[in-house]
């Protein structure tokens, strides 16, 4: 009888907690199960502290639970126009904290509303243009792996608000197999309950790396065009519409925006008002690294217009736009490249080199937080960047791989596994070879063994010129010696160009205080206007023009450093380059 009595008590609690919600078996079910996992939950807590076990089954009202305390952070209007926040007091302590593990301002992240406006970045002269109605459709692709969900939802939201709703055909989140709680079933109730279904989610099972989630991505895809972000960006206004006019004039134009900078900290959307006709388009170093360079002026001549499109050697690689088809066609991506690096340099040389092109689409904008290290594991803790490059340099750089190898001579012997299909793929396709890439597409783009009147090492006596591993994050550094390496290597290399440069990568020898004693060599960014940075070469010496100093080693045993001194018949003056025109 009390059995009786308990369950028909239950039912009628059922039944009238059902008219009252309006609940279907289904979600019934949830509800019970819910309140079971709560104090599963609640236990769990208690027991290891914060982090829920990823195989804890959550469920619908959990989702909602978490997501509404989610949305309760959020503070109207915070940020809008994308002014910089800054945090204070407490909150300023803990934030700062977390930027060691997220790489950027997580709780201000939080803070700000998923939608927040921007200002309008473009140059006034975008407003001019018109575009067709009828454009080819886009594809969004968004990667990511164990990203913060405050900033991968901010950018979902972001796209879907400035892209017009015909044209934009799907979003297709790509989950690089994160293992974080909150990306796992409460990104897909998300989904469901916050956005339309245009938004679609993939998982992979296995971690990927970038490039072979991009791939996954593009087969999934349906749209015309396919235009890949990083997991935390916002877009501007119309960001899409020059996008897609510019595949549908040209099919074989891969298309990057100019990309904005969002604060790290603040959250600031950083552009300059006051130089909106000035953008930076793709460079890269010898030693395999993406840079940005000015336009070059023949570039500015040839385009016509600061907002037309702008010819770049190489792009950053996290967000461009390709027609779908001419993805494959192009050979897509070496899938056998890991985790993160290289893949936007070989994409770069590769569009180039068989007959598309690389623009940057100025009237076309979008923000992205540059991260100072990368909040995500690499499996086997390999070097991803420099393996994928060597794999790059190989099949596309012919004979001038060797420049990359003396940059990088521990990976002259490292397996970077199979090549034959790649190599295969730039036979089938009929590339042109990457001098042609040099002379044609990046005339400007400084070669240590080409157009000089002497390269190599730069010998007085046993010693050698040397940047002693100055030279990648200084804004400038004082010329060293160091005993000469058996062989050129890239710290010992060094160009005297055509026009007098005495010049490591983009650092020029330069003198900047005469009257010093010692008078130091200071290497600062080349700048191409002789003056200071102007040396010639006489019988061995080599002085620069503007002091009429000779370039001196007679101190280097005792301060490792070249000096600048009045020219003599001294031997400490005199230089050997390993490879000399004169
Ligand atoms: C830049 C690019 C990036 C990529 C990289 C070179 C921009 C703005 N960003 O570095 O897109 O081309 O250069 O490889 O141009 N991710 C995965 N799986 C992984 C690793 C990363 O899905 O194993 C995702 C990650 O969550 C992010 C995206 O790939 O959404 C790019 O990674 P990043 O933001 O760490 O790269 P970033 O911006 O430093
Ligand atoms: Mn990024």
């Amino acid at each position: 009888v009390s059995l009786f009595i308990c369950l028909s008590v239950t039912l009628i609690i059922w039944s009238t907690k059902r008219l009252e919600n309006n609940l279907s078996d289904e979600e019934l079910e949830v509800l019970i199960t819910n309140q079971r996992v709560q104090k599963l939950k609640r236990e769990q807590q208690e027991e290891v502290g914060v982090v829920f076990a990823k195989n804890i089954l959550f469920h619908n009202a959990d989702y909602e639970a978490e997501i509404r305390k989610d949305e309760a952070k959020k503070v109207p209007h915070l940020g809008d126009n994308g002014v910089a926040v800054v945090l204070q007091g407490e909150e300023a302590k803990q934030a700062e904290t977390l930027m060691k593990v997220e790489a950027f301002n997580i709780l201000l992240s939080d803070k700000i509303p998923y939608l927040r406006t921007l200002p309008d970045a473009r140059n006034p002269k975008c407003k001019e243009l018109k575009y067709d109605l009828d454009l080819p459709s886009a594809s969004v692709v968004i990667i990511f792996t164990n990203e913060a969900w405050s900033s991968l939802i901010r950018t979902v939201h972001s796209v879907l608000n400035s892209s017009p709703a015909h044209l934009l055909k799907e979003i297709l989140l790509v989950d690089d197999c994160s293992d974080r709680v909150d990306l796992q079933g409460r990104l897909n109730y998300y989904l469901k309950t916050r956005l339309p279904p245009k938004v679609r989610l993939i998982r992979l099972t296995e971690r990927a790396g970038l490039i072979r989630a991009r791939l996954a991505g593009a087969r999934a895809a349906v749209g015309d065009v396919l235009i890949f972000l990083d997991a935390h960006c916002e877009v501007v206004q119309t960001w899409l519409e020059p996008l897609l006019q510019r595949i549908k004039e040209k099919r074989s134009a891969v298309l990057v925006p100019i990309i904005d900078v969002i604060d790290d900290k603040t959250l600031e959307y950083m552009y300059s008002k006051s130089s909106l006709d000035f953008f930076q388009v793709g460079g890269f170093t010898w030693s395999g690294h993406f840079t940005w360079v000015a336009v070059p002026e023949a570039e500015q001549a040839r385009r016509g217009s600061p907002v037309a499109p702008t010819r770049s050697p190489t792009m950053a690689g996290g967000l461009f736009a390709i027609e779908r088809d001419y993805f494959w066609e192009i050979g897509s991506y070496d899938s056998q490249m890991d985790v993160w690096g290289g893949e936007n340099l070989e994409m770069s040389f590769r569009v180039w080199q068989c007959g598309g092109s690389l623009e940057t689409i100025p009237c076309s904008r979008v923000g992205h937080i540059f991260r100072s290290f990368h909040p995500y594991t690499f499996p086997g803790g390999k070097d991803t960047h420099g393996i994928n490059t060597a794999r790059m340099v190989e099949v596309w750089m012919d004979e001038y791989k060797s420049l990359f190898y003396m940059n990088r001579p521990d990976l002259r012997e490292r397996d970077i596994g199979d090549l034959t299909e790649r190599k295969a793929l730039r036979k089938g396709l009929n590339c042109k070879p990457f001098k042609w890439y040099l002379q044609n597409v990046y005339p400007d783009i400084f070669i240590p063994t080409e157009n000089v009147a002497a390269f190599g090492q730069v010998r007085s006596e046993r010693r050698c010129l040397d940047n002693l591993q100055k030279g990648s994050s200084e804004e400038q550094y004082e010329l060293g010696m160091y005993n000469c390496h058996p062989k050129a290597t890239s710290s010992q290399f060094f160009s005297l160009t055509l026009t007098g440069e005495l010049r490591r990568e983009n650092f020029c020898a330069e003198i900047q205080n005469p009257l010093a004693r010692p008078v130091r060599v200071i290497m600062f960014r080349c700048h191409g206007q002789k003056g200071n940075q102007e040396w010639s070469m006489k019988d061995g010496q080599l002085i620069n023009v503007q002091t009429t100093l000779c370039l001196d080693a007679s101190d280097s045993e005792q301060s490792d450093k070249v000096a600048a001194a009045s020219c003599s018949r001294s031997a400490w003056q005199l230089w050997r380059w390993s490879n000399s025109t004169e």
